[in-house]
């Protein structure tokens, strides 16, 4: 039995995105980020990301993990591409080539864009977007998606989906990290097959299925 730990208002969101997507039976264990517990590691704390148990599992003190068997995985992105590998279907890569390109939209998600739209979203989560601090923050993030942003246009002015023309593992990964620039409108007016695509991606029923259970968590 597949369990994954952490909240879905948190980057596991990923993981129920795709447990959704491939129909997989699977428990929850609602670990919290630490920094939203007043003392985590209090007795009578909530399990979250500082739990001496947590912490044994993934010594990274970060949510999202899995067990899966004898399997402990971290990192969102790599447990999203192994449950589609595991699990086939047309989510996962269907040659060499494709896993080389899932694998490539996957990487190139974490380190040339989520590094800015982390930025965003957390400037709005915290409340900042109107202090001189956070609006440069912004208006960096910005400018740093421009040519990540023009790269990813272009392909997707000639294809509905990342890889294959269809929805992949891929496309779930980089819809999740570039969900956290959602906040400006004006990057995606200016981008409009990536308007088309995200919009394509969040129409999915697993994608509203996550979304209806991550309204239900408390913020
Ligand atoms: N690279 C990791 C990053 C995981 C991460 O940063 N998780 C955040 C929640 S989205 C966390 O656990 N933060 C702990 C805290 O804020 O206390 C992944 O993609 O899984």
């Amino acid at each position: 039995m597949l369990t994954i730990y952490g909240v879905y208002r948190s980057r596991a969101s990923r993981v129920y995105w795709m447990a959704e997507e491939l129909g997989l039976e699977f428990a929850s264990v609602p670990v919290l980020q630490a920094r939203r517990v007043d003392n985590p590691l209090a007795a009578d704390a909530p399990i979250n990301t500082l739990s001496p148990d947590f912490v044994a599992l993934n010594p990274m003190a970060l949510i999202p993990a899995i067990q899966d068997g004898d399997l402990v995985m971290h990192e969102s992105l790599a447990i999203t591409l192994y449950l589609a590998r595991k699990h086939g279907g047309t989510l996962a890569g269907q040659s060499v080539e494709e896993d080389g390109l899932l694998t490539m939209w996957t990487v190139w998600a974490a380190t040339e864009v989520e590094i800015h739209t982390i930025k965003l979203v957390m400037t709005y989560d915290n409340g900042r977007e109107g202090t001189e601090e956070g609006k440069a923050t912004i208006a960096v993030a910005n400018r740093s998606l421009k040519r990540p942003l023009a790269v990813l246009e272009k392909h997707l002015a000639d294809h509905d989906y990342l890889v294959g023309d269809r929805f992949t593992a891929a496309d779930l990964n980089l819809a999740e990290v570039l969900r956290y620039a959602q906040s400006e409108q004006a990057l995606f007016d200016a981008h409009p097959a990536i308007d088309a695509w995200i919009k394509r991606c969040q129409s999915r029923p697993a994608y509203l299925a996550m979304q209806a259970t991550r309204a239900k968590e408390p913020t």
